[in-house]
């Protein structure tokens, strides 16, 4: 508490209370962690864009050209009869991939309203000022915040059936009994009769996964190291950068894809309010995990959480899935 205060006048401008207790704990347990939802600053953003134009980045390419290549068949699944409803996207980020989606369905005069939910106000301004530009006939309502808490909002606005979309593979950031956890919340949150449709990262090739995550520019190592240099930057630490290591792994077995960086020396960071963080030579700090599903674990998962698993759509290498699922 006190540790805040001081903190707080140091840096009166930007201080987020939240992001340095959520540091502190994580640097303080064993082993040391981060939370990867912190790698979206503005930094951030930029480095996660450079991802998604690199080479060995997959992921955005398959699920690209589902959603260009596989439109009217999305529309047809989610449209379900004609009636009214919600479409709700989860982590709306630019909506590239979902401006097809929209454009297919208001040709296909879909009754809808788009309700982008995103933790970013910039994201959710930017969008309600330049979609119903760019998809003429868009009715849009964007709602910044925490996903379940807007979910209910958007339950409260209207009573029309769901449909929510949950893209990117964002759900390979949660371990996989968290995203069970998740799953079933999502199930709670919804009634009989409406949809979700999630993309699951598939297993494939070790090599070809582990490359999407060490890429030979190095950006997903800057990408991890930003988040030092924001701890730096917002919270006023003395992280050296050139003093970490990023190492990437991924087990087929488990599917797991995980980040760390690795201390190359015994080492401490300090914060202003006299924190101290140590580092042994060689101890790492566990970044990120990507988890990487089987088809079979995506219906498992669908099935615990109760949901019916109702179409699966594929890009051409099979590498990823969007699955449809009803509650
Ligand atoms: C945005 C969570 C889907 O895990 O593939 C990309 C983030 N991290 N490269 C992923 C990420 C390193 C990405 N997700």
């Amino acid at each position: 508490m006190e540790a805040l205060l001081k903190l707080r006048a140091i840096f009166p401008e930007n201080f987020n209370a939240q992001f340095y207790i959520d540091v502190i704990n994580g640097l303080q347990s064993e082993p040391k962690h981060l939370d990867a939802k912190y790698f979206y600053d503005a930094e951030g953003d930029k480095l996660f864009q450079q991802i998604m134009n690199c080479e060995e980045y997959y992921l955005t390419d398959c699920e690209m050209e589902i959603f260009r290549q596989q439109t009217a068949e999305l529309s047809e699944v989610i449209m379900q009869g004609g009636q009214p409803f919600d479409l709700i996207e989860l982590g709306a980020g630019d909506a590239t991939k979902s401006t097809h989606l929209l454009r297919d369905l208001i040709k296909q005069e879909a009754d809808f309203t788009y309700l982008p939910i995103d933790i970013s106000s910039h994201v959710i301004s930017t969008l309600n000022a330049t979609l119903p530009l760019s998809v003429p006939g868009l009715k849009i309502k964007g709602l910044q915040g925490e996903y379940f808490e807007m979910l209910k909002k958007a339950a409260d606005i209207s009573t029309n059936r769901k449909v929510v979309l949950f893209m990117g593979a964002n759900i390979g950031n949660m371990p996989v009994a968290d995203a069970e956890d998740f799953c079933e919340e999502l199930r709670r949150n919804l009634n009989p009769g409406d949809m979700v449709l999630i993309g699951f990262d598939l297993k494939k090739n070790p090599e070809t996964i582990l490359a999407a995550y060490n890429d030979s520019e190095g950006i997903t190592k800057e990408f991890n190291l930003n988040l030092l240099r924001r701890i730096n930057r917002e919270l006023g630490a003395n992280f050296n950068v050139d003093t970490f290591h990023h190492y990437a792994m991924y087990d087929p077995e488990t599917g797991s894809c995980k980040s760390y960086l690795v201390s190359l020396k015994e080492q401490v960071v300090t914060f202003p309010d006299g924190e101290e963080i140590h580092f042994k030579r060689d101890e790492y700090i566990w970044m990120e995990i990507s988890q990487k599903y089987s088809l079979d674990q995506t219906k498992e998962f669908a099935l615990r959480s109760g949901f019916k698993p109702v179409a699966n759509f594929f890009d051409s290498k099979g590498w990823f899935v969007d699955a449809v699922w009803v509650a």
